[in-house]
């Protein structure tokens, strides 16, 4: 794609304080990568130079502490970072001379305490340490140490440091990182990429919200860089507009497909894959409250091969009986203004009308109504899902429609399997009032592509925007206002199912 440069938005800039790694799998070759990768401009101020390979590091040697200074200097003369991650600080002074840069800035920070490579060889003095955690922690909006990293931050010696060890549970780890962040970190994503067990589970805290991310384990032996990697992918997507929960989930998606796409190179634990913004939904993690609940995911049965087309929300279960007719097959009931006897009357109502109909009817919230009335369905928003028996709908084999508004959201309708996600807002709408921004196109087309099941959009829509939503991988169209708001429903309803033949049909 070409712009005419007048109109182009800069690319945001993001640093990279690290050491470099000949061989290309971690340091500050892995940030370049990723960053470049996922579309910002990356700077590199470079703190060490290594002597690695695939099978080890072998020597370290830092760069001289006014060069460290000369080159932070240099590029907020003139690259002045929207984020800056930050690898290895090879000694005490560099540690005392990046704190005192942070201080001079607003950026977003993320650290990755690189103590020791995973081979053991310890790359931090114990003093620097002391300083790290005293002086980067409390000014790094994330850290994101591995396992054996996050007990010595939690205070034990940098000398037993060995990545083999049995993982503590999972209580441990959020008791251990609540105690970091009273001390002073901003929030830490604990990596569990070292557990050991099936899956591979980071629990994140800031000390007043929590979760876990997680996916299965990859047995791979190309593992070099993985937390390099995946603190430069929080610290570019956070640059590039998403929130630092959304960077968190893109960040270990974008590891994973590194992971399941790397080819073994070298002799020993060689470099991920870079292939820039994450693309399938094989990839994307799971969010759930617990542990416990990323190992035992919910799953929904699909809605069958018939894509949910357009799907009109209403309040009464007489507009069924209105729409149906015309070969809609999939309607939700949203009837927010009534309650008890009433519900329960047009939860029961608007059932047995799609029944006749054959047509998939969904819920919204009232998911006790819906389980014991026997609906297709129901469609919750992420606040309901948190409150409701997810588990007793999956056994009484009801669909689930899960809404998602950013990244975050859903990694955490991954958690359910849902049979279908609604994805939005993608326009502006006069609806609901919501603290989302609207994803535009493009913003639907990266979050459909990580969604593993069908996706409906919704939000502001009008059947001129049905091709490109179509094509940006909509399996269905969410609409209210659009459709029963207008003078003649039942003709603009027509129009709206032309329009979906012809987009199908092209
Ligand atoms: N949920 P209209 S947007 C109910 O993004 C609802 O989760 C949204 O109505 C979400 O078609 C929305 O009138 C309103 O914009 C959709």
């Amino acid at each position: 794609m070409t712009h005419p440069s007048s109109h182009v938005v800069p690319r945001p800039i993001v640093w990279t304080i690290a050491g470099s790694d000949p061989g290309g799998g971690a340091g500050i070759q892995a940030d370049l990568k990723t960053m470049n990768g996922l579309g910002v401009h990356a700077c590199s101020v470079i703190t060490a130079l290594t002597v690695q390979n695939t099978t080890g590091v072998f020597r370290v040697a830092p760069v001289a502490p006014d060069l460290l200074r000369a080159q932070l200097a240099a590029l907020a003369a003139d690259l002045p970072p929207a984020a800056i991650k930050i690898g290895m600080l090879a000694t005490a002074g560099h540690v005392r001379i990046v704190a005192d840069f942070l201080r001079q800035t607003d950026a977003f920070v993320v650290c990755d305490p690189v103590l020791a490579a995973t081979r053991g060889t310890e790359l931090l003095e114990m003093d620097g340490l002391q300083q790290l955690i005293g002086e980067i922690l409390p000014r790094a909006d994330v850290t994101t140490p591995n396992l054996a990293e996050f007990e010595v931050l939690g205070g034990a010696s940098p000398r037993d440091m060995t990545v083999s060890r049995t993982a503590p549970s999972p209580a441990a780890i959020a008791e251990a990182a609540g105690d970091v962040v009273r001390r002073g970190a901003r929030s830490l994503l604990v990596k569990g990429g070292h557990g050991g067990t099936e899956f591979s589970q980071d629990y994140w805290t800031n000390g007043r919200e929590s979760f876990w991310l997680t996916s299965p384990r990859q047995h791979v032996r190309h593992t070099h860089g993985t937390g390099c990697t995946l603190s430069a992918a929080i610290a570019a997507a956070h640059a590039l507009g998403l929130t630092l929960t959304d960077a968190l989930v893109l960040g270990k998606t974008y590891l994973n497909q590194g992971l399941r796409q790397g080819d073994d190179l070298g002799q020993g634990h060689g470099p991920l894959a870079h292939l820039g913004w994450p693309e399938d939904a094989e990839d994307l993690p799971w969010a759930t409250p617990t542990a416990e609940a990323g190992r035992t995911r919910l799953s929904f049965p699909s809605c069958g091969p018939a894509p949910l087309g357009l799907y009109p929300i209403v309040d009464r279960a007489t507009w069924l009986e209105k729409l149906l007719p015309l070969g809609i097959t999939t309607i939700q009931l949203r009837a927010k203004d009534l309650a008890g006897a009433a519900l329960d009357k047009e939860v029961r109502s608007a059932i047995e009308i799609a029944r006749r109909f054959d047509a998939r009817l969904f819920v919204n919230d009232a998911w006790e109504l819906a389980l014991q009335h026997g609906a297709y369905g129901v469609h919750l928003g992420q606040q309901d899902a948190r409150q409701a028996d997810l588990a007793a709908l999956a056994r009484a084999g009801l669909r689930l429609g899960l809404s998602a508004h950013n990244h975050f959201e859903l990694a955490v309708a991954n958690a359910a399997r849902p049979s279908y996600i609604g994805l939005g807002p993608v326009f502006p709408t006069v609806t609901k009032q919501m603290a989302a921004t609207p994803l535009g196109v493009d913003g639907f087309r990266r979050l459909r592509r990580l969604a593993g099941c069908p996706v409906a959009a919704i939000g502001g829509l009008a059947p001129e925007h049905m091709p490109a939503l179509r094509a940006a991988g909509a399996d269905g169209f969410s609409v209210i206002s659009d459709l029963l708001n207008a003078s003649d429903p039942l003709a603009r309803a027509a129009e709206w199912l032309q329009v979906l033949a012809r987009a199908d049909a092209s």
